[in-house]
């Protein structure tokens, strides 16, 4: 049991298993990774694709031509998809404001051929969605960066890249992804709410939806189950970046379900059930003190822990106790309108509620949570 296969849709950027895991205060301590040799390994442990940002796919190879052509054979040979990808618009120097929204118009012109590139590259690899997230676009000081100007461009690039894609006839739609600080001190489009009311000013709306990370809202302090939920109801959950976080403080990429891992379950339970049918894409890092073979265990890790809160999901939802709680709490009643379609407000004076009585009748979630923990304690 909890076995991935192809079928489970689960993914992994080159950049997650490939992290040399230097961070601000040490040198890398692993190698680089050859991409064909991730590819390899990801399809012997049942993933169904792989991601990239254009620099990636450079780790071991420099010569551009030569690593796009290794790649493909990999693909070709493992059966691997490229189900997204998405450009490094943040290690290079040039990129120091950011790539879209740098005060440096002639870095943002260079920033939009360089995402140019790399698109033409994913619709080749057939991947459906352009992840962009713009780790780079914010500032450290308010006097830096004009944030309404900052929108405005950011708006700019977005509106040509869509006019780009279409043009093409690309069948490729855009994911943004949200994340409140780090590396800027503030990031533009903080948050999944951000994200969501900024892409519906776009001029494509339509080619333009959210991908979550569950790292990122925590490191808001914002529950990724409500955002996430909220992203579905609007059509706009594209793609998702699972992984774990313990709280606000600097990004973790925990293996998924190693930070909050109630959370987690809840997360896995919505995506499962809510109609999100996307590839459950891992974005961790592996910790800095793990060396390469540990590297293979944690990717296991991520799909093994969907796969087991997947399972744990299910049988709470078959539990007939937690049918009867959920009856009780009257969750199933929120799905009813408040009025019925032939009513008006008016229709509401001759309503003969005890809101009394509504007041002090409780409303048990408390059980419902503790059996939602039980089974995900494994002792139900
Ligand atoms: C970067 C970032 C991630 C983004 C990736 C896409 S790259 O590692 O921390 O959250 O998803 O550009
Ligand atoms: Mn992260
Ligand atoms: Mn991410
Ligand atoms: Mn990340």
């Amino acid at each position: 049991a909890f076995v991935p296969v192809p079928g489970d849709r689960f993914s992994f950027g080159l950049w997650t298993v490939g992290w040399q895991a230097s961070d601000p205060f040490g040198s890398a301590t692993r190698a680089p990774l050859d991409p064909v040799e991730s590819v390899h390994r990801l399809a012997e442990l049942g993933a169904y694709g792989v991601t990239f940002h254009d620099d990636d796919l450079l780790a071991t190879e420099q010569d551009r031509d030569k690593a796009v052509a290794r790649f493909r054979t990999a693909l070709a040979e493992t059966g691997l998809k490229v189900p997204m990808a998405t450009t490094n618009l943040f290690t290079h120097p040039v990129f120091k404001d950011g790539g879209f929204t740098s005060n440096d118009r002639g870095v943002r012109r260079f920033a939009l051929r360089k995402v140019r590139r790399n698109l033409d590259l994913a619709a080749e690899l057939g991947a459906k969605i352009y992840v962009l997230w713009g780790g780079r676009e914010g500032s450290e000081s308010d006097a830096a960066k004009d944030v309404r100007a900052a929108l405005e461009r950011y708006k700019e690039a977005l509106d040509i890249l869509a006019d780009y894609v279409v043009s093409r006839g690309y069948d490729i739609r855009f994911a943004l992804e949200p994340k409140p600080n780090e590396p800027r001190g503030d990031i533009l489009l903080p948050t999944i709410g951000h994200a969501l009311a900024f892409l519906s000013r776009l001029a494509r709306p339509e080619r333009f939806g959210v991908n979550p990370e569950v790292g990122h809202e925590q490191m808001a302090g914002l529950n990724p189950v409500h955002g996430v939920a909220q992203a579905l109801w609007h059509g706009k959950l594209f793609h998702i970046d699972l992984n774990g976080q313990r709280g606000p403080k600097f990004d973790q990429d925990l293996i998924f379900g190693h930070g909050d891992l109630a959370n987690a379950f809840f997360l896995v339970d919505l995506l499962e059930h809510g109609g999100y049918e996307g590839p459950r894409h891992f974005d961790y890092k592996p910790a800095r003190t793990e060396d390469a073979a540990d590297v293979w265990a944690s990717a296991a890790a991520n799909m093994r822990m969907y796969l087991i809160l997947k399972a744990k999901s299910q049988a709470f939802r078959e539990d007939r106790e937690v049918a009867e709680l959920l009856e009780a709490a009257r969750v199933p009643a929120l799905g009813v309108p408040t009025l019925d379609p032939d009513e008006s407000l008016d229709d509401l004076d001759s309503d003969s509620f005890d809101a009394e009585a509504a007041g002090e009748r409780g409303y048990h979630f408390t059980r419902l949570n503790q059996l939602a923990l039980e089974h995900l304690l494994g002792v139900r």
